[in-house]
């Protein structure tokens, strides 16, 4: 059903929604409504009805404030932004609900009746694993304090019936199984069919004169799919604020059946149906190397497609016409060039649909779309067979020739004769096969183009985007990554929330550069404050002890420095430099070694994916090597090796609590900026970390004495690049050779031999991207002085504490205070944004 299908509305008038209460009464009576009325539920149930039932009570508390909110931004001249992006890591949304409404409380005694705990319910809930890592919990962060800040954005997403793959573990190696998350009722959504898009796809072209004897294009012969909106609540921390994301799911259009069935061919049209919905079946696993597939750029168009006609729906439906105005009333933030397709499809629709010309349709495009870089590897830069666009997309195809022929010769002019310098800047890569080069289409259709840290934003303009940097210097600026501090402290870690507040007050959660008042806490005289700094910090690591015991059936001793490297495998992010860190403290154990020792409980935990053979042996090194360590009699418990199998964000609310060392040991220049560094440090984990990404403006934030830095920078990995010769290395440094020769002689692959020689091979190799073995020296020269500032624990939890002090700068809502101040120049609603 269409707005304008002859499905008609029928006006009524709305009735006044009245604010519920939220005292434990009435939330108990709410929910016990929902339990049995709404699922039908009487005595004795699953949990997971429980969770249903008081997501439904939750969601019914949004209501009146998320039509408000709508309401508020959709009047007349308002300007709006809208974040695409393929992900939306969400994960839980129940606790974090609670925590924004301020209603934990309340709720919580209501549940007494029910025998269960909050914990017990919330852990019903499946994680919307609506993304791969970094790039789509930044988007979810984003939502979150827009919404604070009461900022009008909207994300447009897709609703994947199957997320993130579940990882489990079988015999060390790495098993995928489909998350179907969508199996149950999601009580967040609301469909919003009478608000469906067309978006077309296949077909061909004809260009033709209109009655006014202007040439036009139409698109004609396509199949159609249609994209029905999901919305899902985004909930402001205590400001009458629902923010809106927006997920679209694909089916077959009615019209497309219709021809099948006049045919006679009933199954014929139901298996239609089926392929048009496969375009949101499936999030894509990669996170760091594109697969080319048809079906990836399929949801990429329909994901812009659907998202740029809904906008323009939402602002003709207040009368607007004059596109002359729209550039002034929106923006459009790419989430990586993933979703960059939008800027020739905002061009057609322009052209084709509005009859505007060109020039018209440039000037407004290019004046309302930005682009946000996620990463330097060449492998991530997405590039599109023309062959393939010339099929799915023809039209988008003229678009994007017409595009580059036109930039091509902006080129030419400022540079005349540098054929060269046209080859490297041209969107249409020459060559073998042609492909588009979707990065360079983002940058020449975007007035603002940002990297995500410091370092990543410096390093795109001095290398990878150069050319276009000369061009157009103003268009590029960074903006560096945050993480939201109400899911990420306020909610994962209520322990030391309390005790912050006791001691500086409550405001610091929706202003986060507040947590500098904890700054003179850190003083030696403050030992009160100190212990019951480190008796939350033990209590979160007896929390996370409990489940690596449950996950990995691994016993860790809360008394022990827990060492955690959480995020996705790759070679880049040097897992295996930890590793070999691992096995080279084994080695000290065997060997009797023990000056300056600190019991260590190590954690891993990533997805690989599924078709990244190296990333999956290193899950089989790192489960082959917690098996040795873990079993062998003399560690006597000095060292644990575990890898917690299926990380996700509902996992890591547990694990960053409970850190003590945070691993952050990327190749220099290769982590654009990383997250997950910023979350350990806001619980109060100290970084082991190269001077890479954010990493570098953590360590500028709390100083060197409180950061354990090593290894080269980036200058340095690249001129070592033309003469990296790795077993130099081995040879010059006795540990590393017996770290090598121990994993080499099949020491933790007896049953399995050789299986690991690919990863020796590649660490060996002078090709070495990553360059682990350049670092390993100066990183266990590091881990030694992690150890010796362990065994003072009043001066490691000073440093714990200024960690946490210094965390501020790292709230996502600076970075959407900054985003908005810069480049989107929202007027903020009622949040306290203003
Ligand atoms: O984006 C990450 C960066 O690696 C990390 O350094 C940064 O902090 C974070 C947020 O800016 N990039 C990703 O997570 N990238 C992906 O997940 C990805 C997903 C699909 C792709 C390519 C990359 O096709």
């Amino acid at each position: 059903m269409t707005e304008n299908s002859s499905h008609h509305y029928i006006p009524y008038v709305a009735v006044p929604l009245d604010p519920l209460s939220n005292d434990a009464e009435t939330l108990g009576d709410d929910f016990q409504r929902y339990l049995s009325y709404h699922l039908g539920r009487f005595q004795g149930c699953q949990p997971v009805y429980l969770y249903q039932a008081l997501a439904y009570t939750l969601r019914d508390r949004l209501m009146v404030n998320w039509r408000k909110t709508w309401g508020e931004y959709l009047q007349p001249g308002r300007r709006r932004a809208y974040y695409m992006s393929l992900e939306f890591l969400i994960g839980r949304s129940l606790g974090n609900n609670l925590l924004n409404l301020d209603i934990c409380e309340p709720t919580k005694s209501a549940l007494l009746n029910y025998c269960t705990t909050m914990e017990e319910v919330s852990s019903q809930e499946p994680d919307a694993g609506l993304g791969n890592g970094g790039l789509g919990r930044l988007a979810a962060c984003f939502m979150d304090s827009c919404a604070t800040l009461g900022l009008p954005v909207v994300g447009y997403g897709i609703r994947y019936e199957y997320g993130m793959f579940r990882q489990h573990i079988e015999k060390g190696y790495q098993v995928e199984d489909p998350d179907h998350w969508l199996r149950d009722p999601n009580p967040w959504e609301v469909e919003r069919a009478e608000y469906s898009q067309k978006v077309q796809f296949g077909g061909y072209t004809e260009h033709f004169l209109d009655h006014s004897g202007k040439q036009r294009v139409r698109w004609v012969g396509t199949n159609d799919v249609l994209a029905v909106p999901f919305d899902m609540p985004i909930s402001g921390y205590k400001n009458d604020t629902v923010n809106t994301l927006r997920l679209w799911k694909a089916t077959a259009t009615d019209e497309f059946n219709l021809d099948e069935f006049n045919a006679g061919s009933y199954t014929e049209a139901v298996e239609a149906k089926n392929h048009a919905e496969h375009i949101s079946m499936v999030l894509y696993p990669n996170d760091s190397s594109e697969n080319g597939k048809e079906l990836r750029l399929r949801q990429q168009y329909f994901l812009a497609s659907a998202s740029l006609k809904d906008a323009i729906r939402l602002w003709e439906r207040q009368g607007n016409h004059d596109y002359s105005q729209f550039a002034a009333e929106h923006v459009f933030q790419m989430n990586d060039t993933h979703p960059t397709i939008a800027v020739a499809e905002l061009m057609r629709i322009l052209m084709d649909d509005k009859g505007l010309g060109w020039e018209e349709a440039w000037a407004i495009t290019s004046n309302c779309m930005a682009y946000t870089n996620h990463t330097l590897l060449p492998e991530a830069l997405e590039r599109w067979a023309v062959h393939l666009f010339a099929k799915l997309l023809p039209r988008l195809l003229e678009i994007i020739y017409e595009i580059n022929a036109r930039f091509l010769r902006q080129v030419a002019m400022k540079w005349p004769g540098d054929t060269e310098r046209q080859r490297r800047m041209s969107i249409i890569e020459e060559g073998g096969s042609q492909q588009v080069r979707m990065a360079w289409l983002a940058i020449v259709g975007s007035f603002s183009v940002n990297g995500v840290a410091a370092l990543h934003s410096q390093l795109l303009v001095d290398g990878l985007f150069h050319d276009f940097y000369e061009l157009w210097p103003d268009k590029f600026n960074n903006k560096t990554n945050g993480v939201t501090p109400r899911r990420w402290v306020a909610h994962a870690n209520p322990g030391m929330t309390a005790l912050i507040s006791e001691h500086i007050g409550k405001d610091w959660v929706r202003d986060l550069s507040q947590l500098e008042k904890l700054k003179p806490l850190a003083a030696p005289e403050y030992t009160a404050f100190h212990a019951q700094w480190q008796a939350v910090k033990y209590a979160n690591k007896q929390r996370l002890a409990a489940l690596v015991k449950k996950e990995c059936g691994v016993d860790f001793n809360p008394n022990a420095l827990f060492d955690v490297q959480v995020k996705r495998i790759h070679e880049y992010k040097r897992q295996l430099l930890n590793l070999l860190h691992v096995v080279h403290l084994y080695r000290r154990i065997k060997l009797g070694k023990l000056d300056n020792w600190a019991d260590r409980c190590v954690l891993i935990g990533g997805k690989a994916a599924p078709g990244y053979a190296m990333a999956k042996r290193i899950i089989k090194l790192i489960n082959s090597v917690a098996e040795v360590v873990n079993n062998d009699p003399d560690v006597d418990g000095r060292l644990k090796v575990a890898f917690i199998p299926n990380y996700r964000v509902s996992s890591m609310e547990i694990i960053a609590p409970a850190a003590n060392l945070s691993e952050q040991i990327s190749t220099a220049g290769k982590e654009a900026s990383g997250t997950g560094n910023m979350k350990f440090m806001m619980n109060g984990a100290l970084t082991i970390g190269t001077y890479d990404g954010a990493n570098i403006e953590i360590l500028e934030a709390v100083g060197e004495p409180n950061f354990f830095l090593f290894g080269l920078r980036a200058d340095d990995v690249e001129e070592l690049r033309h003469c990296y010769r790795p077993w130099h290395y081995v040879e010059q440094d006795e540990d590393l050779h017996g770290v090598i020769e121990l994993i080499r002689c099949g020491h933790f692959n007896m049953t399995e031999p050789g299986i690991f020689d690919m990863v020796l091979d590649a660490i060996l190799s002078p090709h070495d991207p990553w360059m682990t073995l350049a670092d390993f020296r100066s990183y266990v020269n590091a881990q030694e002085q992690v150890s010796v500032a362990w065994q003072d624990q009043e001066h490691w939890t000073r440093m714990s504490i200024l960690n946490t002090a210094s965390s501020g700068f790292f709230s996502t809502d600076r970075t959407m205070a900054e985003y908005n101040r810069e480049i989107w120049k929202l007027k903020p609603g009622n949040g306290n944004g203003d």
